[in-house]
């Protein structure tokens, strides 16, 4: 057998993860061909090791994922590693990944135009576990470029539009927020374009670029509630709050002042368990669960409370909805309910038919998920996926379904439920309420077409 199982792109056995030259369409072919040539034997014999035995009467069993008998001779091989000394801890001090990963990296999409300072980078959904992302795979969104600023110095000031919405205007240094009480709690973000090609029906070629402009980490910070209560706000008078950042953008949206008195809106230092990283707003970001991303401030300077909404210029241009009726739809806040595959899903490859496990996520701005439904011929059938819990508030769930390919066409398809029973829509109920002309908010139902070749594409059905 040729194969060496530390190439990343046999990682998962039949699988092959989206490559990383898939711009390249000939590298698609590449990778798939060399994959073929190296482990269909393999897959063949293990076939032939599972009718031998008598399959036990289970899904997995029936299918045989994994070699059954006749072995690997590469188990009787002792490599250096097995027989040598390892290295002493690494002497950099902050661990990083397998050098066999290297291809799983956030990306500029290919969908969008390239300008000379690239504003969008989009994670790796594709690669990705369970439900954190791995801080270094965050996705970014910059309006004016990041900064890592020198967090001794920042500070965030808090006040009212008029002196009577707030007692006792105050600047805040990190260290006195870092003296209060915090929380930390998984909350997904993603930006109010996410899926935005998608509308046009572009096809960008993997979910990293369908998907990616969605991530979740484990945030930690102080609720905002206790700020205002602090600074003596005046809740019946000041039911709007304005975020603003130290970064060049200006970039401000009215955030509800029911979103902060609910308790879930709070100023964030910490990003899975360690300090933001310098992309994702260090060393303040407001979190605000739920709702798109522009509103989640990055740098955070200031936070203005007033007695109405502020029309800001990113709330006359960007990230309203186009309706049919040719009206704008402006104030678009929570992220409604929506899911992905993500494995398998454009890009990758199946090499052969027999049991694989599928896989993705899903999310919803007004809650819990409830349930995910599962269909492998384009929405006419539904499984229920298993969900995999603790299912949490506003935040990404990840859900798996047994699923054996019978090596004809698929097309792959989830379908999430939150808590208030609202259904993720398909493209044609969406473009029913929202026309053709949207770029934002698009939380329709993905397709993936499996071909017979193995190959997955991305299709959307009308
Ligand atoms: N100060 C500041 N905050 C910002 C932005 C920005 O450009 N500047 N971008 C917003 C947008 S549009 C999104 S989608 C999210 C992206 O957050 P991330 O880069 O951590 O993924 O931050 C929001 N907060
Ligand atoms: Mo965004």
């Amino acid at each position: 057998m040729s194969s060496d199982p530390s190439q990343p792109s046999q990682r998962s056995g039949r699988l092959i993860k989206a490559p990383e030259h898939f711009l390249d369409p000939s590298g698609v072919k590449t990778v798939f061909q060399e994959a073929k040539a190296g482990r269909r034997d393999f897959i063949r014999r293990a076939f032939a090791g599972a009718a031998a035995a008598g399959a036990a009467p289970l899904v997995l069993a029936q299918s045989n994922p994994v070699p059954a008998e006749g072995g690997d001779p590469n188990i009787l091989n002792l490599p250096e590693h097995t027989v040598g000394l390892g290295q002493g801890v690494a002497t950099d001090g902050y661990g990083k990944p397998s050098k066999y990963e290297g291809n799983v990296q956030r990306r500029q999409s290919p969908g969008l135009t390239q300008t000379t300072q690239a504003s969008v980078s989009f994670a790796p959904l594709q690669s990705l576990f369970g439900i954190v992302t791995p801080s270094g795979l965050h996705f970014e969104r910059h309006h004016q470029g990041w900064w890592d600023i020198d967090p001794s110095k920042h500070r965030l000031m808090l006040n009212g539009s008029d002196p009577a919405l707030m007692k006792t205007p105050k600047v805040f240094t990190v260290d006195e927020l870092m003296r209060l009480p915090s929380v930390s709690r998984f909350h997904f973000i993603e930006c109010g374009a996410n899926t935005a090609v998608e509308w046009g029906n572009v096809a960008v070629p993997t979910v990293q670029y369908t998907h990616g402009m969605v991530s979740c980490s484990e945030f930690t910070g102080v609720p905002l509630k206790i700020l205002f209560d602090l600074c003596g706000v005046d809740y019946k008078k000041a039911r709007y709050v304005l975020g603003e950042g130290a970064d060049g953008s200006s970039m401000t949206r009215t955030i509800p002042m029911e979103l902060v008195e609910s308790g879930e809106v709070f100023v964030a230092y910490g990003q899975n368990g360690e300090m933001l990283r310098p992309e994702n707003g260090y060393p303040l970001r407001l979190v605000v669960p739920g709702i798109q991303g522009v509103s989640w401030v990055k740098y955070l300077r200031r936070i203005e409370v007033g007695d109405q909404p502020y029309g800001a210029k990113d709330e006359a241009i960007h990230y309203m909805d186009l309706m049919p009726s040719g009206l704008h739809r402006q104030y678009t806040n929570v992220q409604e309910c929506k899911s992905v595959v993500t494995t398998p899903s454009g890009g990758q490859v199946l090499l052969d038919k027999g049991f694989y496990n599928i896989t993705g996520l899903a999310w919803s701005g007004k809650g819990r998920i409830k349930k995910v439904d599962v269909s492998v011929d384009g929405g006419r059938n539904w499984r229920p996926a298993r969900i995999e819990g603790p299912v949490q508030n506003k935040a990404l769930t990840r859900f798996n379904l047994d699923w054996v390919w019978d090596g004809k066409p698929a097309l792959i398809q989830s379908r999430a439920t939150d808590d208030t029973g609202y259904v993720q829509p398909t493209y044609k109920q969406l473009r029913a309420v929202r026309g053709t002309r949207s770029i934002y908010h698009n939380n329709a139902v993905q397709t993936w077409l499996v071909q017979e070749s193995g190959e997955v594409k991305n299709v959307q059905l009308s």
